[in-house]
């Protein structure tokens, strides 16, 4: 029994070291992003049995992901092959100042963009098999056959009693706030968990979206998704959670010295759902999402690079990662 399967897709992020500019260096360090394999990897270093569904190409390119999450302990073995097909790039400007940051996508027509509903190991969408399926926003906003890919995991997944989360992480590069709203809207029913950051709520649903009151936020938001139990992330501003029968509960940020804030909603993601699956109440979870957040916060790359031991004493003493 895996405790997650996720599905999406997974990019090499290429970055000029030292602060350069895109234009100004002769070389890249080579590190390995995408959003629910940043979730699973943080979950699989914390204990978690976890399988990343993706398509990779059969190159060198595709083994350099495959290891990466091998390394971290994600189960690849059901990764689909891609042929020929490219790898999917991302190119990440790191700056001082937000101005002065940038990610330019290189990814179009990837191989995980041409997976088909075809592609899925159904023998995983079994009962008993997952004790919960994750997906995201970019799965679904990467192309046609990829966002019929993922309607039919959580379809299959359903089906099978398996519980489906969804991370909404609009993309503004990969589709409209229209398309977005019109393509997520009617599977937000189907989710037992469903995480978005408030800037996504502005974005996608602006009549929800209540810029003094977070609470007013996702109890207008809840219309939209009144099954599935709904945390909203709001970056240094911490997190607030409501249920479907209306309670809330919210957790500050934990604070970090703040290397890079690329993988923070994924690593809280990591953080919030291993305490989910440990049966731990909403408070604590939502404390766990925190801690491992801070600590992605803290480390260079897409991944929360976390450890239980680190995890505890983090738990244990927010301000920790202040060390880091
Ligand atoms: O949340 C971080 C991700 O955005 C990053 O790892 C790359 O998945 C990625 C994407 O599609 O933007």
């Amino acid at each position: 029994v895996y405790d997650i399967v996720g599905l999406g897709e997974t990019l090499l992020r290429l970055t000029p070291p030292k602060l350069e500019r895109l234009d100004q260096s002769a070389g890249f360090d080579v590190q390995v992003g995408g959003c629910e394999s940043n979730t699973l990897s943080a979950m699989a270093r914390l204990g978690f049995s976890c399988a990343w569904l993706s398509r990779l190409p059969e190159s060198e390119l595709g083994d350099r992901v495959r290891q990466t999450l091998r390394q971290h302990n994600v189960d690849v073995q059901h990764v689909c092959p891609g042929g020929d097909d490219r790898m999917g790039l991302y190119f990440y400007e790191p700056g001082r100042a937000p101005h002065l940051s940038q990610v330019i996508y290189d990814r179009a027509d990837s191989a995980m963009a041409r997976m088909t509903p075809a592609d899925l190991p159904t023998a995983l969408f079994q009962p008993g098999r997952a004790r919960l399926f994750h997906t995201s926003g970019i799965t679904l906003g990467l192309s046609a056959s990829a966002s019929a890919t993922a309607q039919q995991a959580l379809k299959l997944a359903r089906s099978a009693g398996i519980p489906c989360s969804l991370d909404i992480n609009f993309r503004q590069r990969l589709w409209s706030a229209r398309q977005a709203r019109q393509c997520l809207e009617p599977l937000l029913g189907q989710l037992e968990l469903l995480l978005v950051a408030e800037r996504d709520i502005q974005a996608l649903w602006p009549e929800a979206w209540d810029a003094s009151s977070p609470e007013a936020t996702l109890r207008r938001f809840q219309g939209f998704a009144p099954n599935s139990l709904l945390v909203m992330t709001r970056g240094s501003a911490g997190a607030t959670l409501l249920t479907p029968a209306g309670e809330l509960y919210r957790v500050d940020a934990f604070v970090a010295r703040e290397v890079e804030r690329l993988g923070g909603g994924d690593a809280f993601a990591a953080g919030f759902l291993s305490a989910w699956l440990e049966g731990k109440d909403y408070p604590q979870a939502l404390r766990q999402g925190a801690a491992v957040a801070a600590f992605k916060y803290a480390t260079p790359g897409d991944i929360a690079w976390i450890n239980r031991r680190q995890l505890e004493r983090l738990l244990a003493d927010p301000a920790a990662t202040e060390l880091c």
